[in-house]
């Protein structure tokens, strides 16, 4: 029997199990924009969890609701039955989504909810009598989370060689990575928007009539912080209308504020006809997930239904009252503190403290947009991702905690952060890169 500290039962989730077991690093309690390790020392959170908590942990008008929607209610089904709070937060979502995109089905996870949205795409095409519109277009190094439709559309071949044939009638745009061109831009480079008319090639491949959907992470987290050429993501928009093909953007990231405006759809302009949603829409204090689609997906999928039910699919949690508690207070949080706004005027402050960092040793780019930033590290010869590793033990140990993909090191602080504590991000990343070979 294993005593209850005892690190081996639990199978971590993308971690190096031994080496972390080997040498855990723990947090027991956090607040604001800082964790604490057991020993009580703060430790400043610049990734705001995994991009989710971006109202700073532990808010307390969040805490208040959870405890109290567990007490209240603390489960119903949203099959054929339903609990309030489950309409409420929809209409809250819908009065921050962009217009017309306000039907909102729950998941509980990022992952859930691509999956989710891809189905939602087939069945609207069926709906409407396109059932020959199958086919699913991903991008390189896209991230959709880890169930199978998301690692089929997803572009990260880890992520992917390992499961098999996956979905089939898949296809992927190129991404939009071009550090020839782009490097140390500021914001939306100014190459690529010709990336998006690959689109025009699959068409010509597969034929439009064989086409359901286009999904895109409007902004590429997990590959490393992909920023889109400035015109991309409007470019995108018109060849899926041209061709009559669903637009999905996965706003798992940058949904809730992390570019200045609710939604990336707003802050870009460009209108998707379906948008995911996850993490920092309870502030990640209770799993959830959510897919809006737009009212024409909606009613075209109610209006055809041959079954009482419209749509197979739903999951036990879906819109789970705490869930829901915990978003709407979420919500409130976001408006009555203004954080949307807030990181709109903080993003010029942290766009100079991000590039500030290009004299510091190994750096070969840096990417920023809102409150994102990405700094790309020249790959140690033979030993690819060791530098940005050691770069983030290091940060760690001086009390920083960033996210490293690949030899990327990620930055998505909360949005509560201040500018001091930016500072001190920037300059504990550059004493870490001075410390490393
Ligand atoms: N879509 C996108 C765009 C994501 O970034 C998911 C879907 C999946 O969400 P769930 O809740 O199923 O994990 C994500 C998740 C990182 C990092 O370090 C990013 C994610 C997850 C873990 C780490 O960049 N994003």
């Amino acid at each position: 029997m294993p005593t209850p500290n005892s690190l081996d039962s639990f199978w971590m989730p993308f971690t190096p199990n031994r080496a972390f077991k080997a040498d855990p690093r723990m947090v027991v309690r956090a607040e604001g924009v800082h964790y604490y390790a057991p020993d009580g020392r703060a430790i400043l959170d610049g990734t705001a969890g995994l991009w989710c908590v971006a109202a700073g942990h532990g808010r307390p008008r969040i805490v208040a609701a959870i405890q109290r929607a567990a007490a209240e209610l603390d489960y119903a089904t949203n099959f054929n039955l339903g609990c309030p709070a489950a309409f409420e937060f929809a209409n809250r979502l819908a009065d921050i989504l962009p217009g017309g995109l306000d039907r909102i089905f729950y998941t509980n996870s990022g992952s859930e909810s691509a999956d989710t949205a891809l189905k939602i795409a087939l069945a609207y095409q069926r709906a409407r009598g396109k059932a020959g519109k199958y086919r699913l277009i991903g991008r390189e190094r896209g991230y959709h989370g880890t169930n199978f439709g998301g690692i089929s559309v997803g572009g990260i071949v880890r992520n992917r060689m390992t499961y098999g044939p996956m979905v089939a009638g898949v296809d992927h745009l190129p991404h939009t990575h071009d550090i020839t061109r782009n490097a140390f831009s500021r914001g939306e480079p100014t190459h690529g928007v010709e990336f998006a008319d690959a689109l025009e090639r699959i068409v010509a491949l597969h034929d439009a009539s064989t086409i359901a959907a286009v999904i895109v992470e409007p902004v590429a987290g997990s590959t490393g912080v992909l920023i889109p050429p400035q015109g991309y993501l409007k470019r995108l928009r018109e060849l899926c209308t041209k061709h009559d093909i669903l637009l999905i953007f996965d706003e798992v990231i940058t949904g809730f504020g992390r570019l200045g405006a609710p939604f990336a759809a707003q802050y870009f302009d460009v209108k998707p006809d379906i948008i995911t949603m996850a993490k920092a829409i309870t502030n990640a204090a209770v799993p959830m997930g959510a897919v809006a689609a737009s009212r024409e997906i909606y009613d075209t999928i109610l209006a055809n239904a041959d079954t009482p039910i419209e749509l197979f699919h739903g999951y036990t949690t879906s819109g789970h009252p705490l869930a829901c508690a915990a978003g709407i207070a979420t919500l409130d949080t976001f408006r009555d503190e203004g954080l949307f706004e807030r990181a709109a005027e903080l993003a010029p402050y942290w766009e100079e403290a991000m590039h500030s960092l290009r004299d510091a040793p190994h750096v070969i780019d840096i990417r920023n947009l809102g409150l994102i930033g990405g700094v790309e590290l020249e790959p140690r010869p033979g030993a690819p991702t060791q530098r940005a590793l050691e770069a983030f033990r290091k940060c760690f140990d001086k009390g920083v905690l960033i996210r490293v993909t690949g030899d990327i090191l990620a930055f998505s602080p909360p949005l509560i952060i201040e500018k001091n504590q930016i500072d001190q991000i920037v300059d504990t990343v550059r004493g870490a890169l001075g410390e490393i070979g």
